[in-house]
């Protein structure tokens, strides 16, 4: 295989490396599988990297390997990198993946819909620097749950700023031609979202065939049974690589205030006119925000987030949140750039 293939590009090319490079294909704590030119390998990390104290491998991240032995030496530099606040008391940062283009956020139209999940996903996200796309799935289903797909589909893109919208059906496979569209050659796609959203039929269906284990649905709570275990990376006969997720339970941020932001242009457009700068939206007088009348449950979620980030930022380590901050700043200067900046 060519590593271009894999995704490798000049970004990478260009960054010092001794040693074979390799892209991981899934992360299992200490065990690796790393695609190289020479097929696959399975691997654990060397010594230095493990003490070093610097990246540890994700998923999508490219690596170099020793030679003569199946160990990961170093981590490169990321493109865009996706990430979570590690669950619990922690205050650190959790990579999920690396290297990511476009970022699949996948809700079923069912029981599970919920809006405030995927505002959630969308400011993870912007975080990333990967490009944001909403899936919809089971499609197919909607209607029995009450929720009519072309409606949705219609607010939700209003209040996506910019990112696309579709509804499909992983299971009848309608609208996952248009997905393959959305990526050019060598390009690498994630799907993140709940367990039982429906990630892994989606990944099955573009495949062609059965690869990704899928959840049985209990009939009992109707609740999908977790059954990924480990994160994969798919080459997708298209030509451009599918990383599915497990999916996650609890999505705290690792994010700045820009990124929550990005994904608020309407609270933000109109706290413009609020008449403190620093209004919380929340009872101050000439609150232009509450005035509008702004859906209770976006504004009360953007709120929510705020406050997340606020805690963030005071107990966070210092250093990595202004690590992150950095990351934000040189993924969002490169799109500009690239004039990707249209989502
Ligand atoms: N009705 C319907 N069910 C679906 C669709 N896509 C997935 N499912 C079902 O949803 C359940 C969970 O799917 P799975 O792919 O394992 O979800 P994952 O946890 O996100 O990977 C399975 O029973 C699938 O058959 C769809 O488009 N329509
Ligand atoms: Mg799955
Ligand atoms: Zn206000």
């Amino acid at each position: 295989v060519h590593l271009e293939k894999l995704g490798w590009t000049g970004f990478f090319a260009s960054q010092d490396c001794a040693g074979m490079p390799g892209r991981v294909a899934s992360a299992n704590r200490e065990r690796f599988v790393v695609w190289t030119e020479h097929g696959e390998i399975e691997a654990g990390v060397s010594g230095h990297l493990r003490h070093a104290g610097g990246a540890w491998p994700a998923v999508g991240d490219w690596v170099t390997l020793r030679h003569d032995l199946p160990v990961i030496e170093r981590v490169f530099e990321r493109r865009t990198v996706l990430s979570r606040k590690q669950a619990g008391r922690a205050m650190d940062e959790q990579v999920l993946a690396a290297n990511i283009d476009v970022l699949f956020v996948v809700s079923g139209l069912d029981h599970d819909f919920n809006e405030r999940r995927l505002e959630r996903y969308l400011v993870v996200a912007r975080q990333s620097g990967a490009r944001p796309v909403i899936l919809l799935n089971k499609a197919d289903v909607a209607e029995s749950y009450g929720l009519d797909p072309i409606e949705v589909v219609a607010r939700l893109q209003r209040r996506s700023c910019g990112a696309r919208v579709l509804p499909i059906s992983a299971l009848a496979g309608e609208g996952l031609a248009d997905l393959g569209a959305l990526l050019e050659q060598g390009e690498t796609a994630a799907l993140i979202g709940s367990s039982g959203a429906g990630k892994s039929t989606i990944v099955n269906s573009l495949l062609g065939e059965m690869r990704q284990a899928v959840g049985r649905v209990r009939a009992a709570d109707d609740r999908g049974r977790h059954t990924t275990t480990a994160r994969s990376l798919f080459l997708m006969p298209g030509g451009w690589l599918l990383i599915d997720m497990p999916g996650l339970r609890e999505v705290q941020l690792w994010a700045s205030a820009e990124s929550l932001d990005s994904g608020f242009d309407d609270i933000r457009e109109l706290a413009r006119e609020c008449r403190f700068r620093d209004c919380a939206h929340s009872g101050e007088p000439g609150c232009a925000v509450e005035a509008e009348g702004l859906d209770a449950g976006r504004l009360g979620n953007y709120r929510k987030m705020q406050r997340e980030l606020d805690y963030l930022e005071r107990k966070g380590d210092k250093r990595l949140m202004s690590e992150t901050r950095a990351r934000w700043k040189v993924i969002h200067k490169a799109m500009r750039k690239s004039g990707k900046e249209g989502w």
